[in-house]
């Protein structure tokens, strides 16, 4: 087995939470890399995911190279689609996304990734991709031309998480969406978590430290920050 999955299976085993900060290459400036990749190194992340929706594969690979100098932590593709990968990566979220019936989340774009990813030493972690209804169209949803999933419909999210495992995904993400206005609610986080024996992760609309804790008390065994982060580079040092 690889070593970024290695690593959450125990952490999760430790009952150790994971924390990670997810950029998105097209907001970001070359010119104040510096100081976000510093409040990187300040903060209590285990993880980058870098991805996006859009995006083109020079502008990662030129921040993932710039990143890969400095931090120790695994940096791990999130990627929209195909021409998001970076062969400079440590490991690549291989979604599915379980949510949506649009065969190209669920099968066409990792038919058309195969022949770069099997050039590539990326540790490919599958994942069950689950978007749930945050109160507001999120970039996801209309990207994917998919809909989320009922936020009030617990029992439902629990069996597409448990499908997912099912079918062979190491990780099921439960995602509200980026900047979204409602978190996927903790009751939720809790019953998918006790459904499921892979490890969850959550994010999407989580903006306080509070927040974040909350997740991981309710069962997530990583919470993804972005918008929070990108919005306040000092948002790890704030109580
Ligand atoms: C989005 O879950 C991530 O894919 C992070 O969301 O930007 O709202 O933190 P935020």
């Amino acid at each position: 087995m690889k070593k970024i999955y290695q690593e959450i299976l125990q952490a999760k085993a430790e009952n150790r939470k994971l924390l990670a900060i997810l950029l998105d290459p097209d907001k970001i400036e070359m010119d104040n890399l510096s100081v976000l990749v510093e409040r990187i190194i300040q903060s209590p992340a285990t993880h980058i995911f870098i991805g996006g929706s859009i995006v083109e594969t020079n502008k990662i690979n030129e921040q993932i190279n710039f990143l890969k100098e400095k931090v120790t932590i695994p940096i791990v593709l999130f990627p929209g689609n195909p021409s998001q990968i970076s062969i400079f990566a440590d490991g690549i979220l291989f979604l599915s996304l379980l949510s949506g019936r649009n065969p190209d989340y669920l099968i066409e774009h990792h038919v058309n990734a195969v022949s770069l990813l099997k050039n590539t030493s990326l540790e490919i972690i599958s994942t069950g991709y689950i978007l749930i209804e945050s109160g507001s169209e999120t970039a996801v949803e209309r990207i994917s031309k998919t809909k989320p999933l009922d936020r009030n419909n617990v029992e439902y999210v629990c069996q597409t998480a448990k499908a997912g495992e099912y079918l062979g995904n190491k990780l099921i993400y439960l995602e509200a969406g980026s900047g979204a206005k409602l978190a996927v609610p903790l009751e939720m986080i809790k019953a998918v978590s006790q459904e499921i024996s892979i490890p969850l992760i959550v994010g999407g609309g989580i903006r306080s430290q509070k927040a974040i804790q909350n997740a991981f008390d309710a069962g997530a065994d990583l919470v993804v920050i972005g918008t929070a982060f990108e919005n306040d580079l000092n948002f790890f040092t704030h109580d």
